[in-house]
């Protein structure tokens, strides 16, 4: 597939395995795994046909790494980002003593009036490297970069995951532990 087709596809999966199952006519496990065959089988019964190949191809290219396969191959999932409800069943972790978050100037006000929530999705998104936190910021407008206080987060029992895919997560982030960078 050339680039449009993986983005394409890339951004299907993420609409399916992330958010709209019911729109195939799929049922997520509760840790958010589906059938490769089901999958694929309901993509065709959509309009949407779609090789294993070319699956494999997504799930390993994706620059993101945004879904994954199960040990034995039959069965795919999103490693992060979900409105419907899942529990991955990631174990804590203890994340770096600082993290990042990318938003923009519209948001600060209810940011450091209640916090960073995590809207639609299940936990808020945050990342290792500024650098990160800049791109998903990009989607938004011009990139303002906060900056977490992860490890006092950590010492007052806040609990983080880290997806398959390197994103941290935790459920909130009060504004005590924020600050612009
Ligand atoms: C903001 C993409 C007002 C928050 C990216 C963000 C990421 C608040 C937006 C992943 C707020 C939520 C997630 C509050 C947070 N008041 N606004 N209290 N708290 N916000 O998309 O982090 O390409 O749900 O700053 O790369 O932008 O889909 O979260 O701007 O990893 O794989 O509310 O989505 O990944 O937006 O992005 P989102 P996000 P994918």
């Amino acid at each position: 597939m050339n680039e449009k087709e993986l983005i394409r596809l890339s951004k299907r999966l993420a609409r399916h395995l992330r958010h709209d199952p019911a729109a195939l006519g799929l049922t997520l496990t509760p840790d958010g795994w589906v059938a490769v065959d089901a999958l694929l089988g309901a993509l065709r019964a959509h309009g949407f046909p779609v090789t294993r190949a070319e699956l494999d191809e997504v799930v390993a290219t994706n620059t993101k790494r945004r879904f994954a396969f199960d040990e034995t191959g039959t069965r795919i999932r999103a490693n992060q980002g979900h409105s419907v409800a899942v529990d991955l069943g990631l174990p804590d972790a203890t994340p770096p003593d600082v993290l990042y978050h990318g938003t923009v100037a519209k948001f600060l006000d209810a940011i450091f009036r209640e916090g960073l929530r995590p809207m639609n999705r299940h936990a808020v998104h945050l990342s290792a490297t500024t650098d990160t936190a800049r791109t998903v910021a990009a989607r938004r407008g011009k990139p303002v970069i906060l900056r977490i206080d992860a490890a006092a987060m950590t010492a007052a029992g806040h609990r983080f995951q880290v997806s398959a895919n390197n994103v941290w997560l935790t459920t909130t982030v009060p504004p005590p532990y924020l600050t612009l960078t």
